[in-house]
C-alpha cells in the first residue's frame, strides 16, 4: 500500500510529520510522529519551586501563560498559600484572555488557509477599496505560504476571500491589542513574570481595569462580528467536515474559572457516551510506541528515560491514556461540561442544520472553539467588575522557605487541560511533570495497540488529491496541536 507523508506540518508549532496509508482514496493506518524531544521537567530538577514556574513557562512560546500559571497553582499548593481574591481572579483573567487571543490566531492564521486560497487576490481585478487595499497588501507583504497556489477544493471566489481576508488582517491586530492586554495585568507578553504562587505580583488600578475592559469589548465585538459568523460560514461551505476527523468520542475536562463561583466548564470525563466524574489518579502515561525507556505508569509515579533508537517506537510524544482510555482535550470537550456552552454549541449546530451526532468533527472542533472564545470573553468582562483596585493581588511566600511536599494542579491552556505534578524535598524539586493538551490528543498508540485521538480522527479520511494531504491537514489542524507542548 502507497505510504503518503505530510512533513513538516506547517501552520502549527514545532515538528511533526503524519504518515498515511491510502487504500482507495481514503486513510486506512496512520502514525503520527512527534519528531523532537525538549526534556524541560528535568532541567527544574535540584532547583527551587518558585524558579519552577519561569522555567516551565517556555515549554511553549505560543500558549505562553498556561504552563507558568499550572505550575504556581501547584507550588501553591507546597508553600499552603492562598491568594487573595484579587489574585485569583487575576490569574483567571490572565489565562482567558491568553486563550481567546490563541483560538483567534489559530482560526485565521493557522486553520482558515486550509481552505481558502487567499492567492487569487493578487490577480483579481476588482475595483472596491477593500479589494484595492488587500491587493496592495499582498503585494508589499508576500507572505509566502498564502500567496503559495492552492490545488485543491479550496475557496476561491474572490468576494469570499477578500471578506476572510480582511479579517485575517484585522486578527492580527486584536491579538497583539490581547497582549497588551496582558502586559498591562500581568507586567509583560509573552511570559508574565508577575505569576506567582499567591496571585499576581503587579498592583492593580481603575485605569488599568478599564484599559483591559476597552480591550475585552473590542476583542469580544471582533469575535461577535467576524470570528463566529466567520467560523459558521465556513462550516456551511463545507458540510463534509461534519463527519470528518470523528475520534474515539472521548473527552476530557479539568473543569475550570470559577473565579465567579460557579465554574464556567465543569470537570468530566466522556467515555463511550458515558459521562463520569473526573478522578486524576486515573492518569497514566504510555511509552511502549515512544522514545522513553520505562513503563506505564500514573502521572505522579512516572519514571521514564529518553531512548532515541528504540524498536517499535515513533514518537517523541507519551501516551497518556485516563482508565485505559485514549481521550481527547480541547474547547469540544470543556463546552461539552459546561451548561451554558453546550447549550449554545447546540443551538449554533442546530442553526447550522446538524445535530449532537456531528460534534464531534473537524467542523465540531472549530465552532467549539468559536464559541468558547465568546464565552471567555464574556467571562474577563465580569471578572474585571469583581476586582478590588485596592485590594492585594498577592500573598508573598518566602522562596527560601525548606518546603516539601507532592501536589498536583489542574489548570487549562488553549489546546486542551493541562495537569502539572510536582515532588519537593527541603525546598527542591525532585520529581516535576507535565501532562499537556497536545500529549493526550497527539500521542501514539499506547501498550494495548490504541491509536492517539488525533489517529483515531484521521483515519477513514479521504485522500482526493494527488499533490497533498489537503483534508488530513485539515483534520491535523482542527486540533490545534502544538508539538512544542506535547514533547515538553
Ligand atoms: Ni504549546 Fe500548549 C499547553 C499544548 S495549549 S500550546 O499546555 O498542547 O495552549
Ligand atoms: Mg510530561
Amino acid at each position: 500500500m502507497p505510504k503518503k507523508i505530510l512533513s513538516p506540518v506547517s501552520r502549527i508549532e514545532g515538528h511533526l510529520s503524519v504518515e498515511v496509508k491510502v487504500k482507495e482514496g481514503q486513510v486506512t493506518e496512520v502514525r503520527i510522529r512527534g519528531e523532537m524531544y525538549r526534556g524541560i521537567e528535568n532541567i527544574v530538577l535540584g532547583r527551587r519551586p518558585l524558579d519552577a514556574i519561569r522555567i516551565v513557562q517556555r515549554i511553549c512560546g505560543v500558549c505562553h501563560e498556561v504552563h507558568g500559571i499550572a505550575a504556581a497553582r501547584a507550588v501553591a499548593q507546597i508553600y499552603g498559600v492562598h491568594p487573595p481574591p484579587n489574585g485569583i481572579l487575576l490569574m483567571d483573567i490572565i489565562l482567558a484572555l491568553h486563550l481567546t487571543c490563541d483560538h483567534i490566531l489559530h482560526f485565521y492564521q493557522l486553520a482558515l488557509p486550509d481552505y481558502v486560497d487567499f492567492s487569487v487576490l493578487t490577480s483579481y481585478r476588482g475595483s472596491d477599496l477593500l479589494f484595492r487595499q488587500l491587493r496592495d497588501w499582498l503585494a508589499v507583504k508576500r507572505p509566502f505560504l498564502l500567496l503559495k497556489k492552492a490545488l485543491g477544493d479550496y475557496i476561491k471566489d474572490p468576494k469570499i476571500v477578500s471578506s476572510f481576508f480582511a479579517h485575517y488582517i484585522e486578527a492580527l491586530e486584536m491579538v497583539a491589542k490581547g497582549g497588551q492586554g496582558l502586559a498591562v495585568l500581568g507586567s509583560k507578553a509573552p511570559f508574565s513574570h508577575a505569576v506567582f504562587p499567591g496571585g499576581i505580583s503587579s498592583d492593580l488600578s481603575a485605569d488599568r481595569i478599564a484599559k483591559v475592559e476597552s480591550i475585552t469589548q473590542e476583542l469580544y465585538r471582533f469575535v461577535k462580528t467576524a470570528y463566529l459568523p466567520d467560523v459558521k460560514r465556513l462550516a456551511r461551505l463545507y458540510p463534509a467536515y461534519f463527519r470528518l476527523g470523528v475520534g474515539w468520542k472521548n473527552f476530557l475536562a479539568y473543569g475550570g474559572f470559577a473565579s465567579l463561583g460557579e465554574p464556567l466548564f465543569e470537570a468530566g470525563v466522556l467515555i463511550s457516551g458515558h459521562r463520569q466524574p473526573l478522578s486524576a489518579e486515573k492518569i497514566v502515561e504510555h511509552v511502549a510506541y515512544s522514545y522513553y525507556e520505562g513503563e506505564a505508569k500514573p502521572f505522579f509515579e512516572e519514571d521514564t528515560r529518553p531512548r532515541p533508537k528504540k524498536p517499535r517506537a515513533y514518537s517523541w510524544i507519551k501516551a497518556p491514556r485516563y482508565d485505559g482510555h485514549p481521550v481527547e482535550t480541547g474547547p469540544l470537550a470543556r463546552i461539552w461540561f459546561s451548561k451554558e456552552g453546550k447549550s449554545r454549541f447546540l443551538a449554533c449546530l442546530k442553526e447550522l442544520g446538524y445535530s449532537e451526532k456531528e460534534a464531534f468533527s473537524v467542523m465540531g472542533r472549530h465552532l467549539a472553539r468559536a464559541l468558547e472564545t465568546e464565552l471567555l470573553l464574556e467571562f474577563v468582562l465580569k471578572a474585571l467588575d469583581k476586582l478590588d483596585p485596592a485590594g492585594p493581588t498577592i500573598t508573598n511566600v518566602n522562596p527560601e522557605e525548606p518546603v516539601s511536599g507532592q501536589a498536583y494542579a489542574l489548570s487549562n491552556a488553549a489546546r486542551g487541560d493541562l495537569l502539572h505534578y510536582l515532588e519537593v524535598d527541603r525546598g527542591r524539586i525532585r520529581r516535576y511533570q507535565a501532562v499537556v493538551p497536545t500529549t493526550w490528543n497527539f500521542s501514539p498508540r499506547d501498550e494495548n495497540g490504541l491509536m492517539g485521538p488525533a489517529e483515531k480522527a484521521i483515519v477513514g479520511t479521504p485522500v482526493a488529491y494527488k499533490e497533498g494531504l489537503i483534508e488530513v491537514g485539515r483534520v491535523v489542524r482542527s486540533f490545534d496541536p502544538c508539538m512544542a507542548c506535547s514533547v515538553h
